[in-house]
C-alpha cells in the first residue's frame, strides 16, 4: 500500500494520502492504539486500547477545532501505557508521506484519571519537537522528512519522557503539522494514555503550558504559511509556534549542584 501511495505522489505532485500513529512501543512492548481502518465494534471499549479514538486519517484543518486536542471523536481509552519517567516512547507511523512542517510531542497531566479527562481543558506542555533541521523551508530537511524510511517500512518517532517528571496519569499527544498546501495547514494529532512511574517530582511551570486548541491560530505566520512564496521558500529558519520545550533538565543540573555544594544549598535554582 505504501508503495502505491508513493506512486500517487509522483503523479500528482501533492500527497493525497494522510495518516497518523496507531501503535506505540515502550521497552520493547507493543501497544495497540485505535485503527481508523478497523471496525468500531472490534475496538471501542476494549481493555487493551490505550489510545483515544480517531476514525479517519484525514487531517484537521482548523486551529480552533475542539478536536485538535485528541482528534475526532477523541473518546477516552479504557487502558494506559505504563512507562517510567526517563524512558523512551516510540510512535509507529504507517503510511506517512508529508515532508514539510513541524512535529511536536505534548503531554498533559490528567489528574486522577485520564478516562474522565477533557483533553481540551488540559494544560499541555511540549516534551520534544522537530522542525527545519537544514536547508530551506520549501526544500530542506525537516524532522518530518528525516524520520521516514522511504522504503515501505513503518516510520518510528522516538522521544524520551523527562526523567524528572512527577509520577501520575498523563495524556501524550503526537502531533504532525503538514504545511505543503499554501495557507491550508493540516493537523494530525493522536493521543494515548500514559501511567508514568518513577521518583520524579517536577512539573513544568506556567511558561511551558498551552491550551489545545488555543496554541495555534491562522494569525501566526508559521501556521498560515505559503512555503512556495518568494518571501518564504528560501528561508532557512522556521520557528515552531507554542511554548518552549520542557525537558526537566534544570532538575538534573540542580542535583549536580547539590552533589557539589551539599544539602545546605539545595534550594539553588538554575534557569
Ligand atoms: C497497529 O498494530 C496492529 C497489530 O498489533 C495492527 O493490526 C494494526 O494494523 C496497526 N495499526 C496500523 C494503523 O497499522
Ligand atoms: C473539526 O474536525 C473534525 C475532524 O476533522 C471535523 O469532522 C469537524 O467538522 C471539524 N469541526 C469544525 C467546527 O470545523
Ligand atoms: C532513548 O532513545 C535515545 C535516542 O534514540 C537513546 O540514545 C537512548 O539510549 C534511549 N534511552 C533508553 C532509556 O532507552
Ligand atoms: C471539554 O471542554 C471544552 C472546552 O472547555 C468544552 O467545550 C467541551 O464541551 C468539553 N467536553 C466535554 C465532553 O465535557
Ligand atoms: C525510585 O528510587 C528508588 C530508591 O533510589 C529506586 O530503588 C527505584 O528503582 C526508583 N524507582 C524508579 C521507578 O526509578
Ligand atoms: C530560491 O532560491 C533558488 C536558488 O537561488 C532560486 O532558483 C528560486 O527561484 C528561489 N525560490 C523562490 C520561490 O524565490
Ligand atoms: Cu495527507
Amino acid at each position: 500500500m505504501h508503495q502505491n501511495l508513493l506512486v500517487v505522489v509522483g503523479l500528482l505532485g501533492y500527497v493525497v494520502a494522510h495518516g497518523g500513529t496507531s501503535n506505540y512501543t515502550v521497552d520493547g512492548v507493543w501497544y495497540d492504539g485505535y485503527s481508523p481502518d478497523a471496525s468500531a465494534e472490534s475496538q471501542d471499549g476494549q481493555p487493551w486500547l490505550i489510545q483515544r479514538k480517531w476514525i479517519t486519517i484525514d487531517p484537521i484543518f482548523e486551529p480552533d477545532n475542539i478536536s485538535l486536542a485528541c482528534n475526532f471523536p477523541g473518546d477516552p481509552a479504557p487502558s494506559s501505557i505504563p512507562i517510567r519517567a526517563g524512558d523512551n516512547i516510540t510512535a509507529v507511523y504507517y503510511y506517512w508521506l508529508h515532508t514539510v512542517g513541524p512535529m511536536v510531542l505534548w503531554m498533559a497531566d490528567c489528574g486522577a484519571d485520564c478516562r474522565t479527562f477533557n483533553a481540551s481543558q488540559g494544560d499541555w506542555f511540549k516534551i520534544a519537537q522537530r522542525g527545519l533541521i537544514s536547508g530551506t523551508i520549501q526544500e530542506g530537511m525537516w524532522g518530518q522528512r528525516l524520520f521516514q524510511n522511504w522504503d515501505g517500512t513503518p516510520d518510528l518517532w522516538t522521544e524520551t519522557i523527562p526523567a524528572s517528571l512527577k509520577a501520575g496519569n498523563y495524556l501524550i499527544r503526537h502531533e504532525i503539522i503538514a504545511l505543503h498546501i499554501a495557507h491550508k495547514p493540516q493537523f494530525y494529532p493522536e493521543c494515548a494514555h500514559l501511567t508514568v512511574s518513577g521518583n520524579g517530582t517536577e512539573s513544568p511551570g506556567k511558561e511551558y503550558l498551552a491550551k489545545i486548541p488555543g496554541v495555534y491560530t491562522m494569525d501566526q505566520p508559521e501556521i498560515k504559511i505559503d512555503i512556495y512564496s518568494s518571501e518564504v521558500a528560501n528561508l532557512t529558519t522556521y520557528t515552531i509556534p507554542g511554548p518552549p520545550v520542557w525537558t526537566g533538565e534544570n532538575v538534573a543540573l540542580d542535583r549536580l549542584v547539590e552533589g557539589f555544594k551539599g544539602p545546605k544549598e539545595r534550594k539553588i535554582k538554575l534557569t
